[in-house]
């Protein structure tokens, strides 16, 4: 990247900032009767609706100009041509070849690696219809009825939160769980309901060394072997991961284990046979259109054009926000009941991918780099932190996803979700101005001290950016495609920023120290003096209370 040329963009950007600072963005709509047709994108059913930020066709220029002083197209060709972009773990990212239809080749170290990831893919297929269709079953011959995935982080969030999403495209009889935390609670909580004879385990771990996944599954093992006996513990796992000879100790059947590559990052691996939950809980045919819309997305990310290039555009949009108007937060509220995991799926992929401090060289960053992603779905966020999003004084630019139906809900309670969306994008745009606030009180008769009085607090600024994502429904392929925008997104924005945003050292330093300490906190006679103060205070308090 030419460093010279990013800082002389950013430096337009920050003097057109003060030019557009004065305009409010209702004013623009009113200037442009195009404005949504000008400011908004299609890809098939899917509208990216971008209008309601503070910015025009020149804030645009500025942003386009920034991404070819970063020298986007360089980049993106470099991820999509296999070189090693996650330079700090000596690798490719390429999780699109997880999901490549074009029959083109995709090489990592001058290798095909479309063969291998097909025949996976198939493998998995296999597998997920067998376990479906109850000729793959539990050691007593019973059909499974229930899909345990254990895995964390990358290894869970994508496969849980698609799940959830694509319910309506599951089994009823087949149901999936997903148990992450190293708190007994969670996987408690979860057998607490199973029967061992139709439950079948999934221990999905790249490393298959990870510290919450291996004791899941260890707890999982011994209660199927519990209730089963040792002999049946071959019958009720399956595994996913790179390192194949390690689930071979753990103990799971050969032809159950299935396999990814190192070039696919976790937090990009639900594509890959990550997604083998997802794949047996809504079927083959439907995980392939999952996979289909992720392709949908990397054929417009890479063939059109910068102005009009969705995950461009929303990233450059966050970068305008980000770094020129200092916005520290995203939040992102899918008025879409189903898609109640995505902001934590989100938040993985945003923070661990773009929280970094350092340029790819090592240098400190010159600028802001990613943001805190947060999120519920609406209606129900509207009832807890939106009075901070329209109130607050911090701004945080909303990201809305709807869809135009619902998938299998009542159609009231659709037209009562989207007209919520709506009002409430609308309420940021407008605001309610103190005029029209008086005019109000004064309506329904409050005298001229108690409008004083009350005025203030009823003044809504607007003017707070929120973009939406409008799609037909919530089917596989849809998913996909809003995965994958997002993906790209964070992948733009990395570029901008010139980090690396494929791997995630700063996990690394709580791993240790946790290692360090599970012997201290074990043992209440072991000796805690080299720790600081407050952990050893902390130990010494919980030994104190549990009586030790
Ligand atoms: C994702 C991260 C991280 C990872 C988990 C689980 O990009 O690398 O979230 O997915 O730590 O790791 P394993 O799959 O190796 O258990």
């Amino acid at each position: 990247m030419d460093r010279t040329a990013v800082a002389a963009a950013f430096a337009a950007l920050e003097t057109h900032r003060v030019e557009i600072a004065s305009h409010r963005v209702i004013d623009l709509f009113a200037a442009d009767p195009s404005r949504f047709a000008n400011f908004s994108v299609k890809l098939d059913d899917l509208v990216y609706d971008y209008s309601k930020n503070r910015l025009t066709k020149a804030t645009l220029g500025h942003l386009l100009d920034l991404a070819r002083a970063a020298r986007l197209e360089e980049r993106r060709s470099a991820l999509f041509d296999g070189e090693k972009v996650n330079a700090t773990e000596n690798r490719p990212a390429l999780h699109m070849a997880l999901r490549n239809f074009s029959g083109r080749p995709i090489l990592v170290d001058g290798a095909d690696v479309m063969p291998a990831v097909l025949a996976e893919r198939k493998k998995v297929a296999a597998f997920a219809d067998a376990v479906r269709g109850g000729t793959i079953c539990g050691a007593r011959g019973d059909i499974f009825t229930d899909i345990v995935n254990i895995g964390i982080g990358g290894s869970d969030l994508g496969p849980a939160m698609a799940a959830r999403a694509l319910s309506p495209f599951g089994k009823p009889d087949l149901k999936p769980h997903f148990v992450s935390n190293v708190d007994g609670a969670d996987i408690a909580d979860v057998l607490a309901g199973l029967d061992p004879a139709t439950t079948l385990f999934i221990v999905s771990s790249k490393t298959f060394t990870t510290q919450e996944t291996m004791t899941n599954a260890a707890s999982a093992r011994a209660w199927v072997a519990a209730a089963l006996g040792e002999e049946a513990v071959g019958d009720h796992f399956a595994a996913v991961s790179t390192r194949l000879n390690k689930v071979a100790e753990f103990g799971v059947k050969s032809d159950r284990v299935f396999g990814f590559w190192d070039w696919v990052g976790g937090r990009y691996s639900m594509w890959s046979a990550i997604g083998l939950s997802l794949t047996i809980a809504i079927g083959p045919q439907n995980f392939e259109e999952f996979l289909r819309g992720g392709y949908d997305v990397d054929e417009h990310f890479q063939r059109t054009p910068l102005s009009h290039n969705i995950p461009v555009l929303m990233a450059l949009i966050g970068v305008w926000h980000r770094n020129i108007w200092g916005y520290a937060a995203q939040a992102v509220i899918p008025y879409d009941q189903r898609l109640a995991r995505f902001p934590a799926y989100l938040q993985q992929l945003d923070m661990e991918s773009n929280g970094k401090s350092v340029m790819r060289d090592g240098a400190p960053t010159p600028r802001a780099t990613g943001g805190i992603v947060f999120g519920e779905p609406g209606t129900n966020s509207q009832h807890a932190f939106f009075q901070l999003l329209h109130q607050g004084t911090e701004i945080a630019p909303v990201d809305f996803l709807v869809a135009a139906q619902p998938t299998d809900a009542d159609d009231h309670h659709h037209t009562l979700l989207f007209a919520n969306c709506l009002a409430q994008s609308e309420a940021f745009l407008r605001g309610r101005p103190e005029k029209e606030v008086r005019e109000i009180l004064q309506a329904q008769g409050l005298s001229s001290a108690q409008v004083d009085e009350l005025a203030p607090h009823k003044v809504f600024s607007g003017d707070r950016p929120s973009s939406t994502f409008l799609y037909r429904a919530l089917t596989p392929r849809t998913l996909g495609r809003i995965v994958a925008l997002y993906e790209h997104k964070v992948f733009v924005q990395s570029v901008i920023w010139d980090i690396n945003p494929f791997d995630q050292w700063g996990v690394e330093l709580g791993k240790e120290l946790c290692n360090r300490l599970v012997p201290l906190v074990a043992d209440p006679k072991a000796d805690v003096s080299g720790l600081d103060g407050s952990t050893a205070g902390l130990i010494a308090a919980r030994n104190a209370l549990l009586g030790a």
